[in-house]
């Protein structure tokens, strides 16, 4: 690993969270963080766009080459630390269906979305952040005409986000779609410990932040209704790696602060 090696990332981005698992479970010790405040909207910056011009964490950086996305930087770091830990799967075709299947979950919509009346009052706090998001956002138009243009489309798709996010249909349909999946990888979990088998592989650390997120924020049951699931939710939970990255207790109810992401 003798070229640097950096990563930006924010630690309560289900995204950022997939890459300090797997980091942690590859061995790579990353020379250098940076920590972007996504409330603050420091991704929205020319300098991070620069960067990414997606103004998206996480983005890792391996000498002259910039890895912007989790899916290519697990790809892309199993190749290129290939003396370390190996976390790449031993049967490709069927991980890289799971993974596809898995970043079709729209994330944000689960996070921030409020199904019914009752969440609509859970969710108002962490609603609010994501429109302060959107606030940062809208500020960065102002200030930063040279990637404005960028920015503009960014906040179309913010736009339509929010609109979802309270559209109790909308959501419950979201809800209807991930909990499918769910059954889905219920069932093909039957006789395996991972999703590959018995090796812990970097679609794992893709599910686990994935679970976390829907965890924290309200819907255990999504997953503990599920029996295989249950338990293999239960073994990456007690994976060192997952105690390294999510040691913060994070419930909605008492720590809405710790459960954003878009
Ligand atoms: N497909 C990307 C998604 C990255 C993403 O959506 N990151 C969110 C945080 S979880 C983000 O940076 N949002 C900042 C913003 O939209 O302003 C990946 O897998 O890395």
């Amino acid at each position: 690993m003798s070229q640097p090696t950096k990563l930006y990332y924010n630690t309560k981005s289900v995204y950022s969270s997939i890459i300090r698992l797997y980091f942690h479970e590859k061995g790579v010790t990353v020379d250098e963080t940076v920590h972007l405040d996504l409330g603050k909207g420091e991704q929205n910056t020319p300098e991070y766009h620069k960067v990414n011009p997606f103004t998206k964490v996480p983005v890792f950086v391996h000498g002259p080459i910039v890895v912007p996305d989790s899916r290519d930087i697990t790809r892309y770091a199993e190749k290129a630390f290939a003396n370390l830990n190996d976390l790449a799967p031993t049967h490709p075709e069927k991980a890289n269906r799971i993974l596809n299947e898995l970043h079709t979950l729209r994330m944000a919509i689960l996070t921030y979305g409020v199904a019914n009346e009752q969440e609509a009052e859970t969710k108002k706090e962490l609603l609010n952040q994501f429109k302060a998001r959107r606030s940062a956002l809208k500020q960065a138009i102002d200030n930063y005409p040279d990637i404005a243009e960028d920015l503009k489309k960014k906040l179309q798709g913010t736009d339509k986000l929010l609109e979802t996010m309270q559209n109790f249909e909308q959501v419950q349909e979201e809800w209807g779609r991930t909990e499918e999946l769910f059954k889905w990888i219920d069932t093909h979990l039957e006789n395996r410990t991972y999703l590959d088998g018995t090796k812990y592989t970097y679609t794992d650390s893709h599910f686990t932040s994935i679970l976390s997120r829907i965890s924290h924020c309200g819907h255990r049951r999504s997953i503990l209704q599920y029996p295989n699931l249950a338990r293999y939710w239960k073994e990456v939970q007690g994976r060192e790696s997952y105690k390294m990255v999510f040691d913060i207790p994070c419930n909605i109810s008492d720590h809405p602060e710790e459960c954003t992401c878009r």
